[in-house]
C-alpha cells in the first residue's frame, strides 16, 4: 500500500533531515537557518511508491500563512497518511508554539483524531534519562488542551552530534526511530476532511498554552490528575488500536482463509485438469509411438529397397563403364594404327619427293656439265679458229710484204672444180 509520510513541525526541529533519513538519501534541503525556516513551502518526493511531504513550520510569523497553506495542501492529497509532529524541548520543557501548531492542524483536520505520532527530537544525550523519566509529565503539558486528542505514540529521539547546525548532512535512520514510525497509526484522509488551517489566533493560543502549562506545573495535584486521565486515554487508544489490529488480523485471516479455499479449489480443479491432460497425453503418446514404430518399419523397408536399387544401378554403371572403356581402348588403338599409317605414307611421300629432288638436281648438274663441256669445246674451237685466222692474217701479211717486194709474175692458174673452198 502506498503511504503518505507527512512531517509537521516548527522551523529547525529537524523535519527535512529526518525525511532524508527515512528515504535513504538527501532528497530535501536541511540546514541551520536562524530567524526563519529553510523549508518555506510544501516539498514532495516519492520513493518506491511512498510519498514524503516536507512542510514549513507555523511558528515563523512572517511565513505563517504560506506555511498553513502548504500543510493544508499536503493534507488534501488524498490517501493513507502517517502524520508525525516533530517538536523540540526548550530547557526540557514543551514549547507553547509546538502545542499551538499541533492544535491548529488537528483542529483543521478532525479526522486525524488521536491517530498521529509525536517525535521529541534533538534531545541532548545528557538530558535523555530525565526526559524519558518525565515523559508522562511532558505529555500532560503537550496534550493539556482538552480539545486536542492525546496520542500514545510519542518517541524521544536523541540529538546527533554529527548534525549540529550542519547543512545537508545525511544521517542513517536508527532502528528505534524506524520502529516508532512503523508503529504510528495510519489514517485515511480525503480532501473533504480538511478545513482551512486557522492561524489568526496562533500567538494567542501559544500564549494561553504557556500560561496553562505554567499553572499546571505549579499545581502538582492537577498535573497528576491530567497524567492519570491521559494514561487512561493512552490505554484506551492502545486497546482500540489493538482491537482494530486484531479485527484487521481477523479480517485478513478470514480473507486469507477464503483466498486459501479459493486457491485449494483452484488447485483441485487444476489437478483434475492436469490428470485429464496427462491421460490424454499418455494416450496420444502411445498412439504417436505406434505411428512412429510403423513409420520406422516402413522407412526400414524403403531403405532396403532403395539400397538394392542403388546396388543394381551401381552394377549397371560399372558394366557400362567397362564396356565404354573397352570401346575407347579399341578406338584408341585404331586411331593409333591409322595415325601410324598416315605417318608412314607421309614419310614415304617425303622420301619420294626427296629422291625426285635429288634426281632433278643430278640431271640439272649433268645438263650443266654438258653445257659447260659444249661451251668449253666451242671456246676451244673459236680459239682455234682465231688462231687460224691470226695465222692466215700473218700469212697474208707476209704474202703482201712479199708481193710488195717481189710482185708475182702473172701465171695462169687453173680454175678450181665447182664445190672447192678457197683457202
Ligand atoms: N544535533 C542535531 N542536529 C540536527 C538533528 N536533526 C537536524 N539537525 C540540524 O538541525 C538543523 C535544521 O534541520 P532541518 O532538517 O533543516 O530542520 P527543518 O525542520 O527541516 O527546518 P525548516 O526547514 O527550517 O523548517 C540542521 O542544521 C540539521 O543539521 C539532530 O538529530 N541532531
Ligand atoms: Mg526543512
Amino acid at each position: 500500500m502506498n503511504m503518505n509520510f507527512m512531517l509537521v513541525g516548527n522551523p529547525g526541529v529537524g523535519k527535512s533531515t529526518m525525511l532524508n533519513s527515512m528515504m535513504g538519501d538527501l532528497f530535501f534541503h536541511s540546514g541551520y537557518s536562524p530567524g526563519s525556516g529553510l523549508t518555506y513551502q510544501l516539498d514532495k518526493k516519492s520513493v518506491n511508491g511512498n510519498h514524503f511531504f516536507d512542510t514549513p513550520g507555523l511558528a515563523d510569523m512572517k511565513k505563517r500563512e504560506q506555511a498553513a497553506v502548504a500543510i493544508e495542501e499536503a493534507l488534501k492529497l488524498n490517501g493513507t497518511y502517517k502524520i508525525i509532529f516533530v517538536i523540540c524541548l526548550e530547557a526540557g520543557r514543551v514549547s507553547p508554539q509546538d502545542v499551538a501548531t499541533i492544535k491548529c492542524v488537528l483542529t483543521a483536520c478532525k479526522v486525524i483524531s488521536n491517530r498521529y505520532g509525536v517525535i521529541i527530537n534533538k534531545v541532548p544525550a545528557g538530558g535523555l534519562p530525565k526526559v524519558r523519566e518525565s515523559l508522562q509529565e511532558i505529555c500532560a503539558t503537550l496534550f493539556l488542551d482538552d480539545t486536542m486528542p492525546p496520542t500514545a505514540f510519542v518517541h524521544v529521539n536523541p540529538k546527533d552530534p554529527d548534525l549540529d547546525d550542519e547543512d545537508d548532512v545525511f544521517a542513517e535512520l536508527t532502528d528505534e526511530l524506524l520502529q516508532f514510525i512503523m508503529s504510528v497509526p495510519t489514517i485515511e484522509i480525503k480532501p473533504s476532511d480538511v478545513e482551512k488551517i486557522d492561524i489568526r489566533d496562533y500567538e494567542q493560543i501559544a500564549a494561553q498554552m504557556e500560561a496553562t502549562i505554567d499553572a499546571l506545573k505549579a499545581d502538582k495535584e492537577l498535573l497528576q490528575k491530567k497524567m492519570d486521565s491521559q494514561a487512561e486515554q493512552f490505554q484506551n487508544q492502545i486497546n482500540t488500536l489493538k482491537k482494530e489490529q486484531a479485527e484487521a488480523v481477523a479480517r485478513m485471516e478470514a480473507d486469507n482463509k477464503k483466498e486459501q479455499e479459493r486457491l485449494d479449489a483452484e488447485v483441485k480443479k487444476q489437478k483434475e485438469e492436469q490428470t485429464r491432460l496427462q491421460n490424454d497425453m499418455e494416450k496420444k503418446q502411445k498412439e504417436h509411438e505406434q505411428k512412429l514404430k510403423e513409420h520406422q518399419q516402413k522407412q526400414e523397408a524403403d531403405r532396403k529397397e532403395y539400397e538394392q536399387r542403388v546396388r543394381e544401378r551401381e552394377e549397371r554403371l560399372r558394366k557400362d563403364a567397362a564396356d565404354q572403356q573397352e570401346a575407347a581402348q579399341k578406338g584408341q588403338e585404331a586411331l593409333i594404327a591409322q595415325m601410324k599409317e598416315q605417318q608412314e605414307s607421309r614419310e614415304k611421300a617425303e622420301r619420294e619427293r626427296e629422291e625426285e629432288r635429288e634426281r632433278d638436281a643430278r640431271e640439272a648438274r649433268e645438263r650443266d656439265d654438258r653445257a659447260m663441256q659444249m661451251m668449253n669445246a666451242q671456246i676451244a674451237q673459236m680459239q682455234r679458229s682465231a688462231d687460224e685466222a691470226d695465222q692466215r692474217a700473218r700469212s697474208a701479211e707476209q704474202a703482201a710484204m712479199q708481193f710488195r717486194q717481189q710482185p708475182p709474175q702473172p701465171q695462169i692458174v687453173p680454175v678450181p672444180a665447182p664445190g672447192c673452198i678457197l683457202q
